[in-house]
C-alpha cells in the first residue's frame, strides 16, 4: 500500500479564519488526517483545503511579529549577501517583507498571493507578484528579468499542494549556477517534540530531508547543504543547486542527516503509528491539566493565538470554558475569536495581575516570551505547554 493514514485529528476549521463573532452562522470544517507515503516517505494531510480559502486578502499572520524571527531573517540576509552575493533574488511567500526588504541594493522580487500582505511590500517599493507560485508565474518573471540567482522560501513550500509544479517552476526560473533555499519545520523535530500542532490546513506537508531528496530529484535539483535551525520549534534550511552545477560541493552534512533520519525511522510506518499514540496521550494529559486548574478556580489565558494552537484547541476541545481569552501582538487578530473554539483574542498589553496561568500557543518563542514575562513569573504566574509533553512550567 502506497499511502496510509496514521492519525485522525478530527474536524478542524481554517486556521486563518479568525472570527468577528463568537457565534458565526457558518464555519467551514474539514477532516484533519495525516498520511504516510511509503514510496516518497512524504508526510502530508489526507485532505487539502482549497488555497483561496486559506490564503486571501484577510491573511492575519505577520512574519515580523516576533523579534526572534526578525533577527533570524536579518542575520540570514547578511550571510547570503556575504557568501553568495546575488544580483537578483526572489522570495516565494514574502509575507510582510521581513526577509526580502534586506536586499534593496539588488533586484529583489516578492511572490505573495495574500493581497493584503503583497500590498505591504509593494508599498516598500519591492516588485511583488500577488499570485500563487506556479510554472506560469515563473515564466512571466523569467520573461521580464531573466533567470534568478537565488530563490528563497521560508514556511511556504510546505503550504503548496502541487509540489511537482512548484519544483518545476523553480527549476525553470533558477540560473544554472543559482541556489534555491527552502526553510520549513523539520519533520524529525516535530515527531520528537510530539508537536502535532505543526499539522493544520496550511501545512499540507511537514518535510523530512529524505522526502525532499526523493521528490526533488526529478526536477534537476540536488541538496548540497543543510542547516538545522531552532526557529518554529526546529526547522531545516535546505540548500539546493542544479545537479550539473559543480560550483558547490555536496556537504557531508547531507549524508549524515539522511542517515540520522533513517536511524530515527523516518522511512517506516511504525514510527508514525508510535507518534499517533503519543499524540493521543498528549491530548489526555493536556485536558487533565486544564480540568484540574478549572476545578481549583485558576484563571487561565492563552499566549499567542498561533495557527498551530488551532490544532491543539480543536483536537482537545479547549474552548472559553478553559481559556478565558488569548493575548496576541498581531494587530489583525485583535478583537477576533479563535477559529472553531471561539475564544476571544485581545491585544497584548502585558499579562494582567489576575491571571494565574498562560497556555503557550506560541511555544516556539518560549525563550523570547519568558524574557518578556519576568514579572508574571516573579509574581507566581505559570505557563502551560503541550511540547514535548503537557506540563506546567
Ligand atoms: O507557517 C506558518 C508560520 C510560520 O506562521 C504559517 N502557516 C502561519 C503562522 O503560524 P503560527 O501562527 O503558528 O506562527 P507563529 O510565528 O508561531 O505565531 C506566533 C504568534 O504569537 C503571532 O500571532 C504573534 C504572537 N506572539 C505574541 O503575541 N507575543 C509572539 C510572540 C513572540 C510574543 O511575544
Amino acid at each position: 500500500m502506497k499511502k496510509v493514514i496514521f492519525l485522525d485529528l478530527g474536524k478542524h476549521p481554517i486556521t486563518n479564519n479568525f472570527l468577528k463573532t463568537p457565534k458565526p452562522d457558518k464555519e467551514f470544517f474539514y477532516n484533519l488526517k495525516l498520511v504516510f507515503n511509503n514510496k516518497t516517505k512524504l508526510i502530508s494531510l489526507a485532505n487539502f483545503v482549497k488555497p483561496k480559502m486559506m490564503f486571501n486578502d484577510t491573511y492575519a499572520h505577520r512574519a515580523s511579529a516576533s523579534m526572534t524571527m526578525q533577527n533570524a531573517y536579518n542575520k540570514l540576509a547578511e550571510k547570503i549577501k556575504k557568501k553568495y552575493d546575488p544580483k537578483k533574488i526572489l522570495e516565494i511567500g514574502s509575507n510582510d517583507g521581513v526577509f526580502i526588504k534586506n536586499f534593496k541594493k539588488v533586484k529583489n522580487i516578492g511572490v505573495e498571493p495574500c493581497k493584503n500582505l503583497a500590498k505591504i511590500t509593494k508599498n516598500m517599493g519591492i516588485e511583488t507578484y500577488d499570485e500563487f507560485w506556479d510554472f506560469k508565474l515563473s515564466n512571466k518573471i523569467k520573461e521580464k528579468h531573466g533567470k534568478i540567482d537565488l530563490i528563497y522560501s521560508a514556511n511556504t513550500i510546505s503550504h503548496i499542494h502541487n509540489l511537482s509544479e512548484t519544483f518545476k517552476a523553480i527549476k525553470n526560473l533558477l540560473g544554472e549556477d543559482g541556489i534555491f533555499i527552502l526553510e520549513d519545520p523539520s519533520l524529525m523535530e516535530s515527531l520528537k517534540n510530539v508537536a502535532y500542532d505543526q499539522f493544520y490546513d496550511e501545512h499540507s506537508y511537514v518535510f523530512s530531508i529524505t522526502a525532499l531528496k526523493n521528490i526533488t530529484k526529478d526536477f534537476d535539483l540536488e541538496i548540497f547543504k543543510i542547516e538545522k535551525l531552532k526557529t518554529h520549534g526546529g526547522s531545516n534550511r535546505v540548500y539546493f543547486k542544479k545537479i550539473d552545477n559543480k560550483k558547490y560541493k555536496v556537504s557531508k552534512i547531507v549524508m549524515k542527516q539522511l542517515k540520522n533520519e533513517k536511524k530515527y525511522g523516518i522511512n517506516q510506518l511504525k514510527t508514525y503509528t508510535k507518534f499517533a499514540s503519543k499524540v493521543k496521550k498528549s491530548k489526555r494529559n493536556l485536558i487533565k491539566i486544564f480540568k484540574k486548574l478549572k476545578k481549583i478556580n485558576k484563571t487561565v489565558i492563552g499566549y499567542g493565538a498561533t495557527y498551530k494552537s488551532s490544532t491543539v484547541l480543536n483536537y482537545c476541545k479547549l474552548n472559553s470554558n478553559f481559556i478565558k481569552y488569548f493575548l496576541d501582538t498581531t494587530p489583525t487578530k485583535k478583537g477576533k475569536y479563535t477559529p472553531g473554539t471561539h475564544i476571544p483574542i485581545f491585544k497584548y498589553k502585558g499579562i494582567p495581575k489576575n491571571i494565574d496561568y498562560a497556555f503557550l500557543g506560541a511555544w516556539n518563542f518560549k525563550d523570547e516570551i519568558f524574557k518578556k514575562e519576568k514579572s508574571f513569573i516573579k509574581r507566581g504566574g505559570k505557563f502551560i505547554t503541550h511540547v514535548p509533553n503537557p506540563k506546567i512550567l
